[in-house]
């Protein structure tokens, strides 16, 4: 396992969430991984240049070659590490990086599906955007929808629309929601984790993300989790998943067995209280990586 720390904000336009790596390592992120027997290689953070002061180029695709510029480099660290036959721990962050994660493995699988767990959709482009925020379209563009000047920036992808699933969505901008409904991603809102139980959810999610696909990846930003229990990230949103349930779901993508990568993001050590949200993000990282309990 190879952890690949992504000290980025610029893609959320907003302070914090740059330290989100280092608030994973002071948690104790490496020695929990080691505890489960698997051999930690963590080679730090990836330098992030400060964007220089001045005029945003474009108010809809803000920080845009500072954002590119990272990814390309998430891009080639999560490749080189995959080479050396190491399992990539992605940690960020903002959701910008997911861009440079699955091109990466684009570059070693044929055919993969994606478990996207969020708040949002992370499906604008730069036409439906309200924001601007780079962060908000990592998953349009993972998938080769929407802007030009985001799409195949980072190669081709091979992250199979069919088999993409989004997870805990509760907080979608009008048009994003509209692309999101004429898209193939299977999309599991809050109400339908209320109404059949994240155990069934997940069921039916891997099933869809393990359908003829050689690799699953799971990009997990932390606010799908609710603000109660994971107040440190950069856009809370009420009503989320459990902390229960955001456990159960990633012991069930661990033991799939498909699961070639993992990125956690968002989170914003700034606003957490008593460093519960990043232990709680350190909790789901070692699930996910088959922690069992009895
Ligand atoms: N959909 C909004 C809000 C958002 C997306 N991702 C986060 N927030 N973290 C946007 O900015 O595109
Ligand atoms: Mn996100
Ligand atoms: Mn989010």
């Amino acid at each position: 396992m190879r952890i690949v720390g992504v000290p980025l904000d610029l893609g959320a336009d907003r302070r914090g969430i740059d330290m989100g790596p280092d608030a994973l390592r002071n948690d104790g992120l490496v020695k929990r991984i080691a505890d489960l027997d698997i051999e930690v290689e963590d080679t730090g953070n990836i330098f992030i240049p400060r964007p220089a002061p001045g005029l945003c180029k474009n108010p809809k695709l803000k920080h845009y070659d500072e954002v590119l510029c990272a990814c390309k480099k998430v891009r080639d660290f999560v490749s080189d590490a995959i080479t050396d036959g190491y399992f990539p721990l992605v940690i960020g962050g903002d959701h910008s990086i997911a861009m440079g994660t699955t091109a990466a493995l684009s570059k070693h699988y044929k055919k993969i599906g994606m478990i996207w767990i969020d708040a949002h959709g992370d499906f604008n482009t730069e036409e439906t955007t309200i924001s601007g925020n780079i962060h908000g379209m990592s998953f349009a563009t993972s998938v080769g929808r929407g802007t030009k000047a985001l799409v195949g920036k980072m190669g081709k992808t091979c992250v199979c629309e069919e088999n993409c699933v989004l997870i805990g969505a509760r907080d979608l901008d009008p048009l994003e929601r509209e692309a999101l409904k004429k898209s193939k991603v299977t999309v599991f809102t809050m109400r339908d984790i209320d109404e059949i139980g994240m155990y069934k959810v997940m069921k039916k999610a891997m099933k869809i993300a393990c359908n003829g696909t050689d690799a699953i990846h799971v990009s997990f930003d932390l606010d799908s989790i609710d603000p109660m229990e994971a107040p440190g990230v950069g856009t809370p949103v009420q009503g989320g998943i459990t902390y229960r349930e955001a456990h159960l779901a990633m012991e069930m993508i661990s033991e799939c067995g498909k699961l070639k990568s993992l990125e956690v993001v968002e989170l914003n050590p700034i606003l957490d209280s008593y460093n519960n949200t990043g232990k709680l993000a350190i909790g789901l990282i070692t699930s996910a990586l088959g922690k069992k309990i009895f």
